[in-house]
Formats: structure tokens, sequence, C-alpha cells
């Protein structure tokens, strides 16, 4: 599938190639210009956002595009003032991690008169007029929180009981946060036994995991039996809360992460966490090459996805050389 698609941009920017000499898009490359792209980022949240920056940032210079870069920490007002102020410069590309799904119609609608394509990564949006922005380059969430589920589903098989889980959820309104809620009650819906005692957000950090997973253990002490995380980091800021509360992580409370980055292989590895549901932070390749599409004029597909797996704890120690971020 992968090669699939790789095989099928190299063709597409082969073709594009050719067509740069009299395309009406292709303004940047037709004067033998550098391709300008303007990359409005979320913050740097996660051990994941700063894999995925420095992904984008690598792939970029490795194409020799220019790349303009904006943190917004974890703000939307700054990530619609980054977007103003690309559309300002005219870079030729605009390519936006959006911190929250809603709130981008405005903006989105600036940068489509200005005749700048807006690709999304890492985080999709709900807009009124979608033909505001040309692609989304990420996970399929749904499926991941689907597949947290089916681990836990598998690993509880032979228990009786009430199987207690308290959540950590990611950014409030941001698409991960919604999706992975979504395809994890799905998978445990027709579960009675499975309940979701507590679940609140703590904005994909680690700081803000430890701080809520304490509220979770003072208010429902031994009675939590799982804990599925939005992230690892939020995870891993769980299990510290976890450990100073008297109890084991990965025992007493099976722990469940999303993003599959190193610190959760290192928690997996110490005997300290359960499971991570790989969610793949290195876009920056396939963004450069629908970057480059997208400048030209091309169609991109709506949706171009990366393809995960799922890591638990008895794999983590073989899997750990390989992993790349
Ligand atoms: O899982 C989390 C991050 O948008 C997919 O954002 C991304 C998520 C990722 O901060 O760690």
């Amino acid at each position: 599938m992968k090669s699939l698609q790789r095989r099928t941009f190299a063709a597409v920017l082969a073709s594009a190639s050719l067509m740069l000499a009299w395309s009406p898009f292709a303004h940047a490359q037709a004067a033998g210009k550098k391709l300008v792209i303007g990359f409005a980022q979320t913050g740097a949240e996660s051990e994941w956002r700063t894999a995925n920056t420095e992904s984008v940032k690598a792939a970029a210079s490795a194409a020799g595009y220019e790349l303009k870069f904006s943190d917004a920490q974890q703000k939307q007002e700054n990530q619609i003032k980054a977007i103003r102020s690309f559309i300002a410069q005219k870079v030729d590309v605009i390519i936006l991690a959006p911190l929250v799904t809603t709130g981008w119609d405005t903006v989105l609608r600036e940068a489509k008169a200005a005749k700048i394509p807006v690709i999304l990564e890492s985080r999709s949006v709900v807009v009124k007029d979608p033909s505001t922005w040309t692609t989304f380059v990420g996970s399929d969430f749904v499926e991941e929180g689907r597949r947290a589920a089916q681990w836990l589903l598998g690993h509880t098989k032979n228990t009786t009981g009430d199987v207690n889980i308290v959540e950590l959820q990611g950014t409030v309104g941001s698409d991960p946060a919604i999706e992975r809620k979504k395809g994890f009650e799905e998978v445990l819906k027709a579960n009675p036994r499975y309940k979701i005692i507590r679940s609140q957000t703590a904005d994909f950090t680690r700081a803000k995991g430890k701080e809520v997973m304490e509220a979770f253990l003072k208010a429902e002490g031994k009675k939590i039996n799982v804990l599925y995380a939005h992230n690892d980091d939020m995870a891993i800021g769980a299990i510290q809360a976890i450990e100073e509360a008297g109890l084991k992580p990965a025992k007493d409370v099976l722990v469940i992460g999303v993003d599959a980055v190193k610190g959760a292989f290192e928690a997996m590895i110490a005997g300290k966490m359960n499971v991570s549901v790989e969610c793949n932070p290195l876009l920056g390749p396939q963004l450069m090459e629908a970057a480059a599409k997208a400048a030209s004029g091309q169609t991109l597909p709506r949706w171009i996805k990366s393809i995960e797996g799922v890591f638990p704890a008895e794999v983590a120690a073989k899997e750990f050389p390989n992993r790349k971020y």
C-alpha cells in the first residue's frame, strides 16, 4: 500500500515536472524559484509533535524548499495569525496542523481567495467549504481507538467482572481526541462489563497527564483497572501518578497509550506500560510531495493515509532498536 502510494506520487511528480513549462499554477518552479511553504504547527506538546516538526523540516530541506515555521504553542489564535502572515508573504503552499477541528472557516477562505493551497497534516478540520483545503495527510484516529480497545478485549478475555477504565483525552475539540474516543467506545459498546468511569482532558501533555491521573486516583482509588490515554505522553505522566499512589502501573492498572514514541517503548521495557498503538509522525516526505503537486495545480486525494501497527510490551525490547521516533 505504502509503496503503491509512493509509486503513484513518483509518477505524478514526473508528469508534474513535464507540465511546469506551461502550467499557469507552477509559478515558483517555472520561474526557477524555490518552493516556499508556510507551516503552522500546533506547538511542541508531545514527543510525537517534536518528531513531526523535525520530519517536516528535514524533508523540506532535503527537497530544497524554503520552510517558514510557526509554533503556535497550542493556541488556535496563533495559528490563525501565522496563516494570515503566510498569505501576506505570498507563500506557495500552507501546511496546517489544526489544533482543533472548528473555527477555521474565515482564514481558510482567505487562503483560498489568495489562491494558496492549504494542506492539513496530523489533524483535520470541520469547515463549511471543504474546497478551502486540498488534502489531509495523517492517520486514521478512529481505527487507532478501535485498536486500543481490541488490545484490551484480548488482554482481559480470561477475566470476569467489571473492567473499570479511566480515560485521558487529548486536547478538547481536536480531531485525534474526538476520534480516538469514538473508536475505543465503539468496540467496547457491545461488552457492558467494560466501563469508562472517568474521562477528562489532559491536553496531550505529560504534566497534565500526571495531574489528572492524580485526581482520578483520589476519586476512584483501587477501583481503577485500566488507563486509556489518547497519547503516550499523558500515559507516561499518569504512570508517575500511579506509582506515587503506591500502585503498580501495567499490573494493578493496565496502561494503554497511543503514538508508539520512544518514551512508551522505554516504559514498556521497564514493565510500566502495556501497549502503545502506533501513530506515525514522520509525515515530512509525504507532505513535501503533496506540496509540490498542490503548487503545480494538481488535484490531490482528499486523504493521504499513514500506515501503522500496535506494539504490546512483549515485543517492545525487540522493536526498540528499529524505532525512528
Ligand atoms: O497523537 C499527540 C499529539 O495530532 C496525531 O497530537 C497528533 C497527536 C498525537 O500531540 O501526541
